[in-house]
């Protein structure tokens, strides 16, 4: 969890996409290195991941909030303090991808989140059929975004294929807050105003 009082600098790093993308699965694929049955998630999910960047030992916290309609009005509230949005992609339901592009340039409208580097997982490789990087790039029109760092990762949460190279791919591209404490703060507000709400 990301409350324990480390001093290690902390980077936040939103995990978006629809429900059913594999956002869980991929947030317990990296913390336990193993693959677990997932229940759809009603609240949240947060996990803090050791890593180096710059020869540094870091702590990357990955907020998974849940992709149920329900769910979406909260993603508002995490963008403060986010250092880069992680946007996974149902690469094998061709069905929801406008779906999914309309949510991924709702995100990417956020004041908050200006700048931000984006990394987008075209997970669910496995999957005969599934999109390849080159076509999920061409649905999603990626050409306009524009004013930030982004790139986009093929991988596959149940496998593990890729997952690594998403989370190394991460760590690279995070900005790393200039003052850590505000951060902290925020957070703590930030966990009680989300388990209240998870609650009805
Ligand atoms: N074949 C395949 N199934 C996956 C993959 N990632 C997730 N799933 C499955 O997709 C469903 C939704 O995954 P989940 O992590 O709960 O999605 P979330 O709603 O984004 O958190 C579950 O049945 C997962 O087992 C993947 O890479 N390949
Ligand atoms: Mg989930």
């Amino acid at each position: 969890m990301g409350l324990k009082g480390s001093k290690l600098p902390e980077a936040h790093v939103l995990l978006l996409g629809l429900d059913n993308a594999g956002k869980s699965t991929l947030l317990y694929k990296l913390k336990h290195n193993m693959c677990v049955t997932t229940v759809p998630t009603i609240g949240f999910n947060v996990e803090m991941l050791e890593a180096r960047k710059n020869g540094k030992n870091i702590y990357v916290t990955m907020w998974d909030v849940g992709g149920q309609k329900k769910m979406r009005e909260h993603w508002r509230g995490f963008h403060q303090d986010a250092a880069a949005v992680v946007f996974v992609v149902d690469s094998s339901d061709t069905g929801r991808l406008d779906e999914a592009r309309r949510e991924l340039e709702n995100t990417l409208r956020s004041e908050h989140l200006r700048g931000r580097p984006l990394i987008i997982l075209a997970n669910k490789q496995d999957v005969n059929g599934a999109l390849t990087v080159t076509e999920l790039k061409d649905r999603f029109n990626l050409r306009r975004a524009a004013g930030r760092d982004w790139f986009v990762q093929p991988c596959s949460a149940s496998t593990g294929v890729g997952v690594e190279e998403a989370f190394r791919r991460v760590v690279q591209m995070v900005k790393l807050p200039a003052d850590p404490a505000t951060v902290k703060d925020s957070i703590k507000d930030r966990v009680h105003h989300m388990k209240a709400s998870s609650r009805h």
